[in-house]
């Protein structure tokens, strides 16, 4: 079969917040390719932060696909709805698949979509490879497990979730060949050289149960072996050119014995690799923090969230302000570009503790401070103690709010706390301007980017440069 897989990221009116979070490869979709490719199915991926929307159309046209899939991100689901539309005016025969988080999280109002034929629910490597042979052996997907599916009758069935794979390592390399690995650049505030930018993910799951966050794989960790993760890493850095990349992971020391054992082999491989990736302050160690410096680590995601102990608590965050305060200056010293992220407006929240919040972000002093208004995503705790609540109507709700929004001037949708939206929005602006507007913050970032590479300086000025522009530009709608 001929398949087409698609990102779509970029929202209506999304360009520049795309342009600020930076374009980074879509691994999941080249899992998939990969597998479908050893299935002997002919597949190409297009990403629209790559591509204009000309380009994909006609590249779809042309290609003929059989079988059109998409990642779907909550906040672009009308996006994934109006290609699956275009789509079907092209030829009504082809299959429109939609997985990722908005589709494994809530496959029925995917499929409420009338052109959307079939739901991939997790984890979609060995399920899209059945869809495709069912597909083209043209048998019913009645076997099928992990889709939710508009079957012969135009009835949707589900036919229950897929298990998890069990050993990682069996898991082929993302087709990396597909993707035009030249193009993508991380964000100023997420790089901290200007060589090829790529991605790559150690474990996939994670034990811990922010009551915000669409969790993909489940709570159970599944680890890749230090020695698989690794050849992955050489690969890329030898046959893709790769000089820096992201580890996806939602945390990367959620097993330190084990990140260390990636690090020796990066060190031991004499791997030229700069990297960064996200931690859980609760693990970190000084000993850890200086292995994986010394295999390249220059930047980490801190996930602070808030100063409030109570806030912590009911967010299940599962660490305390304490550990934030050790976890972040021990990364400051040892790794260098620490990047925190803080969250106002969660249930519960004040002004009060917003404020306290703010003032938190300064002590802290990390290289970045992204300041969030709370959204429940779908998949997450919150959005099944909210929805009710904040009157989410699956088929009105306005989902393009349902992102990390930086500007000012971006509408809330959604009120979880006695913060009114109007005073969220007003906290927000603050937060950036007091965080960002101070000669201590601008001295530190210079003196860091100064100690660590000389000549990019201007990339980490350009990274604080860019917030504030998005943060404070006007809408034009
Ligand atoms: C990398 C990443 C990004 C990158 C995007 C990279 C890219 N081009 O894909 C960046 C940094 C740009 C990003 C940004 C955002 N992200 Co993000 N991101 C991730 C992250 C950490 C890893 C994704 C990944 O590569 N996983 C590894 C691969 C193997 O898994 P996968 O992509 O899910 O793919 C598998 C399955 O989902 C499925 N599948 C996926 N697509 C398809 C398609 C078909 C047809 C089929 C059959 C199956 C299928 O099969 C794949 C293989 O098993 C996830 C967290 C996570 N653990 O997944 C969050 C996550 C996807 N991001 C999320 C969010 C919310 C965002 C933001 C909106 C910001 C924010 N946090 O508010 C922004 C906006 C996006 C934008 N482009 O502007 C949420 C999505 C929630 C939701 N319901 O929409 C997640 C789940 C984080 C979370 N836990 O809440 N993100
Ligand atoms: S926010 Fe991070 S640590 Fe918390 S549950 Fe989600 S992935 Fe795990």
């Amino acid at each position: 079969m001929k398949i087409i897989l698609c990102i779509v990221s970029k929202a209506p009116n999304m360009n520049e917040k795309f342009s600020w979070y930076g374009i980074i490869p879509p691994i999941g979709l080249a899992y998939l390719a990969s597998y479908l490719i050893r299935a002997s199915h002919e597949v190409e991926i297009l990403d629209d932060s790559i591509m204009t929307s000309c380009q994909m159309k006609d590249y779809i046209e042309a290609f003929k696909p059989d079988i059109v899939g998409f990642y779907t991100y909550t906040y672009a689901i009308e996006a994934c709805f109006t290609w699956a539309q275009i789509i079907k005016t092209v030829d009504k025969n082809i299959q429109i698949v939609f997985g990722g988080p908005h589709a494994t999280h809530l496959p029925f109002h995917c499929l409420s979509n009338e052109n959307v034929d079939i739901v991939v629910r997790g984890e979609g490597e060995e399920t899209i490879v059945d869809v495709a042979n069912c597909l083209s052996a043209g048998i019913s997907l009645d076997g099928v497990k992990g889709v939710v599916f508009r079957n012969r009758n135009g009835v949707v069935q589900d036919n229950g979730e897929r298990p998890f794979i069990k050993d990682l390592d069996v898991i082929h390399f993302p087709a990396y060949n597909l993707l035009k690995m030249d193009m993508y650049r991380a964000n100023p505030t997420r790089r901290v050289t200007t060589r090829k930018y790529g991605s790559l993910i150690a474990h996939r799951g994670c034990s811990y149960r922010c009551s915000f966050c669409s969790q993909m794989f489940g709570k159970n960790v599944r680890y890749r072996s230090p020695e698989n993760v690794v050849d992955e890493l050489e690969m890329l850095v030898k046959k893709y050119g790769i000089g820096e990349l992201r580890m996806l992971d939602d945390d990367f020391i959620i097993d330190p014995e084990r990140a260390k054992k990636i690090c020796d082999l990066i060190i031991e491989r004499e791997l030229d690799i700069i990297w960064n990736c996200n931690c859980k302050v609760n693990n970190a160690s000084r000993s850890l923090y200086q292995t994986m410096y010394k295999a390249g680590c220059r930047g980490v995601l801190i996930g602070v969230e808030s100063a409030s102990q109570e806030m912590l608590d009911s967010m299940r965050k599962d660490i305390t302000i304490d550990q934030i305060e050790k976890g972040v200056s021990l990364a400051k010293e040892i790794i260098g570009f620490v990047n925190c992220t803080f969250l106002f407006g969660m249930p519960g929240d004040s002004i009060e503790n917003v404020q306290k919040t703010i003032q938190f972000a300064k002590k802290l002093n990390p290289s970045f401070a992204y300041f969030s208004i709370a959204h429940p995503m779908p998949g997450s705790e919150l959005f099944n103690t909210e929805k009710e609540k904040c009157k989410i109507d699956m088929n009105k709700q306005n989902w393009e709010g349902f992102t990390i929004l930086l500007s000012s001037q971006d509408p809330i949708t959604v009120e979880m706390s006695d913060i009114s939206a109007k005073d969220l929005l007003k906290l927000r602006k603050q937060a950036f301007r007091e965080f960002y507007l101070r000669p201590a913050y601008m001295w530190s970032l210079f003196r860091k980017a100064y100690i660590i590479f000389f000549h990019h300086i201007s990339l980490f000025m350009l990274g604080a440069y860019m917030i504030l522009k998005y943060q404070f530009k006007k809408r034009n709608t």
